[in-house]
Protein backbone atom coordinates (compact mmCIF):
# COMPACT_ATOMS: atom_id res chain seq x y z
CA UNK A 1 0.00 0.00 0.00
CA UNK A 2 1.22 3.53 -0.90
CA UNK A 3 0.37 6.82 0.68
CA UNK A 4 0.58 10.00 -1.20
CA UNK A 5 -0.44 12.92 0.63
CA UNK A 6 -0.87 16.19 0.09
CA UNK A 7 2.01 19.09 0.74
CA UNK A 8 -1.06 20.98 3.01
CA UNK A 9 -2.95 19.67 5.48
CA UNK A 10 -6.69 19.99 5.01
CA UNK A 11 -10.12 19.10 6.82
CA UNK A 12 -11.74 15.68 6.82
CA UNK A 13 -14.38 13.90 9.28
CA UNK A 14 -12.43 11.96 11.24
CA UNK A 15 -9.66 14.98 12.63
CA UNK A 16 -9.31 14.48 16.48
CA UNK A 17 -11.97 14.73 18.71
CA UNK A 18 -10.71 17.24 21.07
CA UNK A 19 -10.44 19.32 18.25
CA UNK A 20 -13.30 21.72 17.79
CA UNK A 21 -13.87 22.00 14.48
CA UNK A 22 -11.94 20.66 11.55
CA UNK A 23 -8.52 20.88 12.04
CA UNK A 24 -7.32 23.49 10.10
CA UNK A 25 -8.04 26.55 12.13
CA UNK A 26 -4.28 26.80 12.46
CA UNK A 27 -3.06 26.58 8.85
CA UNK A 28 -5.91 27.69 7.48
CA UNK A 29 -5.00 29.69 4.50
CA UNK A 30 -5.54 33.25 3.72
CA UNK A 31 -6.92 32.15 0.12
CA UNK A 32 -9.60 30.32 1.73
CA UNK A 33 -9.99 33.57 4.85
CA UNK A 34 -10.52 35.75 1.05
CA UNK A 35 -12.81 33.31 -1.01
CA UNK A 36 -15.49 32.96 2.03
CA UNK A 37 -15.45 37.07 2.65
CA UNK A 38 -15.64 37.31 -0.83
CA UNK A 39 -18.79 34.99 -1.15
CA UNK A 40 -20.22 36.78 2.27
CA UNK A 41 -20.07 39.98 0.75
CA UNK A 42 -21.45 38.99 -2.82
CA UNK A 43 -24.96 39.46 -3.89
CA UNK A 44 -26.46 36.99 -2.73
CA UNK A 45 -24.41 36.03 -0.53
CA UNK A 46 -23.26 32.71 -0.76
CA UNK A 47 -20.41 29.79 0.82
CA UNK A 48 -19.04 27.17 -0.85
CA UNK A 49 -20.58 23.84 0.45
CA UNK A 50 -17.02 22.55 1.42
CA UNK A 51 -17.26 24.50 4.71
CA UNK A 52 -20.59 22.57 6.17
CA UNK A 53 -17.77 19.87 6.56
CA UNK A 54 -15.93 20.27 9.87
CA UNK A 55 -15.91 17.76 12.12
CA UNK A 56 -19.01 18.00 13.47
CA UNK A 57 -20.67 18.98 10.03
CA UNK A 58 -19.36 15.44 9.11
CA UNK A 59 -21.04 13.88 11.60
CA UNK A 60 -24.57 15.61 10.95
CA UNK A 61 -23.85 14.41 7.20
CA UNK A 62 -23.43 10.89 7.92
CA UNK A 63 -26.10 11.04 10.76
CA UNK A 64 -29.06 12.57 7.88
CA UNK A 65 -27.57 9.66 5.59
CA UNK A 66 -29.69 7.89 8.04
CA UNK A 67 -32.93 9.86 7.94
CA UNK A 68 -36.16 8.06 6.43
CA UNK A 69 -36.61 11.34 4.59
CA UNK A 70 -33.12 10.94 2.83
CA UNK A 71 -33.71 8.24 0.08
CA UNK A 72 -30.55 8.68 -1.70
CA UNK A 73 -27.51 6.65 0.60
CA UNK A 74 -30.29 3.59 0.94
CA UNK A 75 -31.63 3.67 -2.94
CA UNK A 76 -28.00 3.99 -4.05
CA UNK A 77 -26.77 0.92 -1.72
CA UNK A 78 -29.79 -1.23 -3.01
CA UNK A 79 -29.24 -0.31 -6.51
CA UNK A 80 -25.53 -1.70 -5.96
CA UNK A 81 -27.24 -4.57 -4.36
CA UNK A 82 -29.90 -5.34 -6.67
CA UNK A 83 -27.50 -4.94 -9.77
CA UNK A 84 -23.96 -5.76 -8.99
CA UNK A 85 -23.56 -8.89 -11.24
CA UNK A 86 -24.70 -6.45 -14.08
CA UNK A 87 -22.61 -3.51 -13.05
CA UNK A 88 -19.32 -6.16 -12.96
CA UNK A 89 -20.38 -7.20 -16.37
CA UNK A 90 -20.41 -3.73 -17.77
CA UNK A 91 -17.04 -2.93 -15.72
CA UNK A 92 -14.83 -6.10 -16.63
CA UNK A 93 -12.64 -7.62 -14.14
CA UNK A 94 -9.10 -6.46 -13.40
CA UNK A 95 -9.89 -2.80 -13.02
CA UNK A 96 -7.81 -0.25 -11.21
CA UNK A 97 -10.52 1.29 -9.27
CA UNK A 98 -10.36 5.12 -8.44
CA UNK A 99 -12.38 6.12 -5.59
CA UNK A 100 -13.55 9.82 -5.72
CA UNK A 101 -14.30 10.99 -2.12
CA UNK A 102 -13.36 7.79 -0.80
CA UNK A 103 -14.24 8.16 2.73
CA UNK A 104 -14.48 5.03 4.91
CA UNK A 105 -13.80 3.27 1.30
CA UNK A 106 -17.16 1.48 2.66
CA UNK A 107 -18.81 1.96 -0.79
CA UNK A 108 -16.46 0.67 -2.92
CA UNK A 109 -15.09 -2.13 -0.77
CA UNK A 110 -18.59 -3.72 -1.07
CA UNK A 111 -18.42 -3.88 -4.95
CA UNK A 112 -14.78 -5.54 -4.68
CA UNK A 113 -16.19 -8.86 -4.63
CA UNK A 114 -17.63 -8.47 -7.97
CA UNK A 115 -15.41 -5.93 -9.32
CA UNK A 116 -12.58 -8.26 -8.64
CA UNK A 117 -10.04 -4.96 -8.84
CA UNK A 118 -6.78 -5.49 -9.74
CA UNK A 119 -5.64 -1.80 -7.65
CA UNK A 120 -7.45 0.49 -5.96
CA UNK A 121 -6.92 3.88 -5.22
CA UNK A 122 -8.72 6.17 -2.72
CA UNK A 123 -8.80 9.29 -3.52
CA UNK A 124 -10.36 11.57 -0.34
CA UNK A 125 -8.86 15.23 0.47
CA UNK A 126 -7.36 13.66 3.84
CA UNK A 127 -4.98 11.27 3.27
CA UNK A 128 -4.61 10.49 6.96
CA UNK A 129 -8.18 9.64 6.87
CA UNK A 130 -7.79 7.01 4.00
CA UNK A 131 -4.64 5.26 6.10
CA UNK A 132 -6.48 3.71 8.81
CA UNK A 133 -9.15 2.64 6.42
CA UNK A 134 -6.86 0.93 3.46
CA UNK A 135 -4.61 -0.39 6.42
CA UNK A 136 -7.64 -2.13 7.29
CA UNK A 137 -8.88 -2.91 3.72
CA UNK A 138 -5.64 -4.57 2.50
CA UNK A 139 -5.49 -7.05 5.21
CA UNK A 140 -8.63 -7.72 3.99
CA UNK A 141 -7.91 -7.86 0.56
CA UNK A 142 -4.43 -8.80 0.82
CA UNK A 143 -4.17 -9.50 -3.50
CA UNK A 144 -5.45 -6.04 -4.42
CA UNK A 145 -2.59 -3.74 -4.55
CA UNK A 146 -3.74 -0.57 -2.87
CA UNK A 147 -2.97 3.47 -3.21
CA UNK A 148 -4.03 6.52 -0.74
CA UNK A 149 -4.27 10.19 -2.81
CA UNK A 150 -4.98 13.57 -0.33
CA UNK A 151 -5.92 15.16 -2.73
CA UNK A 152 -8.88 17.70 -3.27
CA UNK A 153 -9.98 16.26 -6.68
CA UNK A 154 -12.50 18.66 -7.20
CA UNK A 155 -9.85 20.79 -9.16
CA UNK A 156 -8.78 18.23 -11.31
CA UNK A 157 -7.45 14.45 -10.28
CA UNK A 158 -3.75 13.91 -10.21
CA UNK A 159 -2.97 10.33 -10.24
CA UNK A 160 0.77 9.03 -9.53
CA UNK A 161 2.77 6.66 -11.66
CA UNK A 162 2.43 3.78 -10.25
CA UNK A 163 -1.90 3.90 -10.76
CA UNK A 164 -1.54 1.63 -14.11
CA UNK A 165 -2.89 3.67 -17.09
CA UNK A 166 -5.36 1.45 -18.90
CA UNK A 167 -8.37 -0.02 -17.36
CA UNK A 168 -9.12 2.75 -15.16
CA UNK A 169 -12.69 2.64 -13.46
CA UNK A 170 -13.48 6.02 -11.93
CA UNK A 171 -16.24 5.29 -8.66
CA UNK A 172 -17.89 8.61 -7.87
CA UNK A 173 -21.16 7.38 -5.84
CA UNK A 174 -23.66 8.95 -3.26
CA UNK A 175 -24.65 11.95 -5.92
CA UNK A 176 -21.79 14.14 -5.51
CA UNK A 177 -21.75 15.21 -8.77
CA UNK A 178 -25.00 16.87 -7.87
CA UNK A 179 -23.40 19.73 -5.59
CA UNK A 180 -21.64 21.09 -9.10
CA UNK A 181 -23.34 23.36 -11.13
CA UNK A 182 -23.41 22.52 -14.63
CA UNK A 183 -20.28 24.42 -15.80
CA UNK A 184 -18.26 22.57 -12.86
CA UNK A 185 -19.71 19.33 -13.55
CA UNK A 186 -18.85 18.80 -17.13
CA UNK A 187 -15.87 20.47 -16.29
CA UNK A 188 -15.06 17.32 -13.79
CA UNK A 189 -16.42 14.94 -16.14
CA UNK A 190 -13.91 16.06 -19.22
CA UNK A 191 -11.18 16.34 -16.35
CA UNK A 192 -12.00 12.69 -15.21
CA UNK A 193 -11.75 11.92 -19.06
CA UNK A 194 -8.30 13.32 -19.88
CA UNK A 195 -6.67 11.60 -16.57
CA UNK A 196 -8.36 8.28 -17.72
CA UNK A 197 -6.33 7.69 -20.75
CA UNK A 198 -7.34 5.29 -23.04
CA UNK A 199 -10.47 2.92 -22.52
CA UNK A 200 -11.30 4.13 -18.84
CA UNK A 201 -14.91 4.22 -17.43
CA UNK A 202 -16.90 5.94 -15.25
CA UNK A 203 -19.54 4.48 -12.11
CA UNK A 204 -21.65 7.33 -10.79
CA UNK A 205 -24.34 7.53 -8.66
CA UNK A 206 -26.82 10.13 -9.75
CA UNK A 207 -29.77 11.88 -7.77
CA UNK A 208 -33.04 11.70 -10.16
CA UNK A 209 -35.35 14.43 -10.43
CA UNK A 210 -38.99 13.59 -8.41
CA UNK A 211 -42.23 15.17 -7.06
CA UNK A 212 -40.58 18.18 -5.20
CA UNK A 213 -42.49 17.14 -1.81
CA UNK A 214 -40.02 14.13 -1.73
CA UNK A 215 -37.31 16.84 -2.23
CA UNK A 216 -38.51 19.16 -0.48
CA UNK A 217 -37.97 16.45 2.56
CA UNK A 218 -35.27 14.77 1.79
CA UNK A 219 -33.64 18.02 2.55
CA UNK A 220 -35.63 19.75 5.27
CA UNK A 221 -36.66 16.62 7.26
CA UNK A 222 -38.61 16.27 10.16
CA UNK A 223 -36.44 15.94 12.98
CA UNK A 224 -33.81 19.05 11.71
CA UNK A 225 -31.31 17.24 11.09
CA UNK A 226 -30.24 18.92 7.76
CA UNK A 227 -31.15 21.95 9.48
CA UNK A 228 -28.55 21.94 12.19
CA UNK A 229 -26.25 20.61 9.41
CA UNK A 230 -26.84 23.52 7.47
CA UNK A 231 -26.58 25.97 10.97
CA UNK A 232 -23.19 24.65 11.49
CA UNK A 233 -21.41 26.28 8.70
CA UNK A 234 -21.98 29.41 11.03
CA UNK A 235 -20.22 28.10 13.42
CA UNK A 236 -17.66 27.09 11.13
CA UNK A 237 -17.15 30.32 9.80
CA UNK A 238 -17.24 32.10 13.08
CA UNK A 239 -14.04 29.15 13.45
CA UNK A 240 -12.25 29.88 10.52
CA UNK A 241 -12.85 33.62 10.08
CA UNK A 242 -13.26 34.73 13.27
CA UNK A 243 -17.30 35.94 12.26
CA UNK A 244 -19.35 36.73 14.99
CA UNK A 245 -22.72 35.06 13.50
CA UNK A 246 -25.11 34.29 16.37
CA UNK A 247 -26.63 30.72 15.13
CA UNK A 248 -30.26 31.73 16.17
CA UNK A 249 -30.67 35.00 14.50
CA UNK A 250 -30.81 32.47 11.43
CA UNK A 251 -32.94 29.80 9.81
CA UNK A 252 -32.45 26.88 7.60
CA UNK A 253 -34.46 26.96 3.80
CA UNK A 254 -34.16 24.51 1.62
CA UNK A 255 -36.35 24.04 -1.45
CA UNK A 256 -36.71 22.23 -5.08
CA UNK A 257 -35.65 25.06 -7.91
CA UNK A 258 -37.76 23.24 -10.29
CA UNK A 259 -36.26 25.50 -13.16
CA UNK A 260 -32.72 25.00 -12.36
CA UNK A 261 -33.24 21.32 -11.14
CA UNK A 262 -31.85 21.86 -8.11
CA UNK A 263 -32.38 21.68 -4.61
CA UNK A 264 -31.02 24.93 -2.92
CA UNK A 265 -30.20 25.42 0.70
CA UNK A 266 -29.94 28.31 2.45
CA UNK A 267 -29.29 30.31 5.75
CA UNK A 268 -32.32 32.66 6.12
CA UNK A 269 -31.94 35.62 8.58
CA UNK A 270 -34.68 36.10 11.13
CA UNK A 271 -34.18 39.67 11.78
CA UNK A 272 -31.53 42.21 10.84
CA UNK A 273 -28.09 41.66 11.73
CA UNK A 274 -24.47 42.92 11.44
CA UNK A 275 -21.90 39.97 10.65
CA UNK A 276 -18.43 41.12 11.95
CA UNK A 277 -15.12 39.61 10.84
CA UNK A 278 -11.33 40.80 10.57
CA UNK A 279 -11.11 43.46 7.95
CA UNK A 280 -14.88 43.30 7.04
CA UNK A 281 -18.79 43.18 7.83
CA UNK A 282 -22.13 42.50 6.39
CA UNK A 283 -25.47 43.61 7.13
CA UNK A 284 -28.22 41.33 6.01
CA UNK A 285 -32.05 42.39 6.42
CA UNK A 286 -34.71 40.21 7.93
CA UNK A 287 -35.34 37.39 5.10
CA UNK A 288 -32.08 38.13 3.51
CA UNK A 289 -30.07 34.57 2.40
CA UNK A 290 -26.68 33.42 2.35
CA UNK A 291 -26.99 30.44 -0.31
CA UNK A 292 -24.72 27.47 0.80
CA UNK A 293 -25.90 24.47 -1.82
CA UNK A 294 -27.21 23.37 -4.53
CA UNK A 295 -27.59 19.87 -5.04
CA UNK A 296 -28.76 18.80 -8.76
CA UNK A 297 -31.19 16.32 -9.98
CA UNK A 298 -30.87 14.66 -13.22
CA UNK A 299 -33.11 13.04 -15.55
CA UNK A 300 -31.39 10.05 -17.79
CA UNK A 301 -31.48 12.45 -20.63
CA UNK A 302 -29.87 15.61 -18.90
CA UNK A 303 -27.37 13.50 -17.60
CA UNK A 304 -26.47 11.50 -20.83
CA UNK A 305 -26.57 14.91 -22.66
CA UNK A 306 -23.66 16.13 -19.73
CA UNK A 307 -21.76 12.78 -20.28
CA UNK A 308 -21.59 13.22 -23.73
CA UNK A 309 -20.49 16.44 -23.87
CA UNK A 310 -17.77 15.64 -21.79
CA UNK A 311 -16.44 13.05 -24.12
CA UNK A 312 -18.25 9.73 -22.09
CA UNK A 313 -20.93 7.75 -23.77
CA UNK A 314 -23.28 5.95 -21.19
CA UNK A 315 -23.65 2.26 -21.34
CA UNK A 316 -25.85 1.42 -18.85
CA UNK A 317 -28.66 3.08 -16.71
CA UNK A 318 -30.08 1.14 -13.31
CA UNK A 319 -32.33 2.53 -11.31
CA UNK A 320 -34.68 1.70 -7.84
CA UNK A 321 -38.36 0.61 -8.79
CA UNK A 322 -39.45 3.75 -8.36
CA UNK A 323 -36.58 5.47 -9.96
CA UNK A 324 -35.70 8.09 -7.50
CA UNK A 325 -31.71 7.48 -8.04
CA UNK A 326 -29.26 5.85 -10.80
CA UNK A 327 -26.29 4.17 -11.27
CA UNK A 328 -24.74 4.63 -14.05
CA UNK A 329 -22.04 3.48 -16.21
CA UNK A 330 -19.87 4.94 -19.19
CA UNK A 331 -17.02 4.65 -20.90
CA UNK A 332 -14.82 6.53 -23.16
CA UNK A 333 -15.95 7.88 -26.45
CA UNK A 334 -13.03 5.80 -28.04
CA UNK A 335 -13.12 2.87 -25.60
CA UNK A 336 -17.13 2.79 -26.97
CA UNK A 337 -15.64 2.55 -30.65
CA UNK A 338 -12.26 0.17 -29.94
CA UNK A 339 -14.93 -2.19 -28.39
CA UNK A 340 -17.25 -1.80 -31.45
CA UNK A 341 -14.10 -2.86 -33.72
CA UNK A 342 -13.10 -5.55 -31.57
CA UNK A 343 -16.92 -7.02 -31.55
C1 LIG B 1 -22.97 15.29 -0.33
N1 LIG B 1 -24.16 15.62 -1.13
C2 LIG B 1 -24.29 14.68 -2.23
C3 LIG B 1 -25.39 15.76 -0.35
C4 LIG B 1 -26.58 16.13 -1.27
O1 LIG B 1 -27.60 15.45 -1.20
O2 LIG B 1 -26.45 17.04 -2.09
C5 LIG B 1 -25.24 16.85 0.71
C6 LIG B 1 -26.50 17.11 1.49
N2 LIG B 1 -26.99 18.30 1.75
C7 LIG B 1 -28.08 18.18 2.48
N3 LIG B 1 -28.33 16.91 2.65
C8 LIG B 1 -27.33 16.21 2.07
Amino acid sequence: MSIHSPLVRQHSADDCANDQGGGIAAGQSDAERAEISRGLLGSPAQVPPKYLYDTLGSKLFESLCLLPEYYPTRTEAAIFRAHRHDIARAAGPGAVLVDLGAGNCAKAESLFGVLAPRHYVAVDISADFLRDALDRLQSCHPDIRMTALGQDFSQGLHLPQEVPADNRLFFYPGSSLGNFGPDDAHRFLSGLRQSGGRQASLLLGVDLVKEPEVLNAAYDDALGLTAAFNLNLLRNLNRLLQADFDVRDWTHVAFFNEQKSRIEMHLQARRAVLVRWPGSSRRFAEGERIHTESSYKYTRASLAALLEGAGWQPTDFWTDPAGWFAVVHARTQTAVSLQKDVA
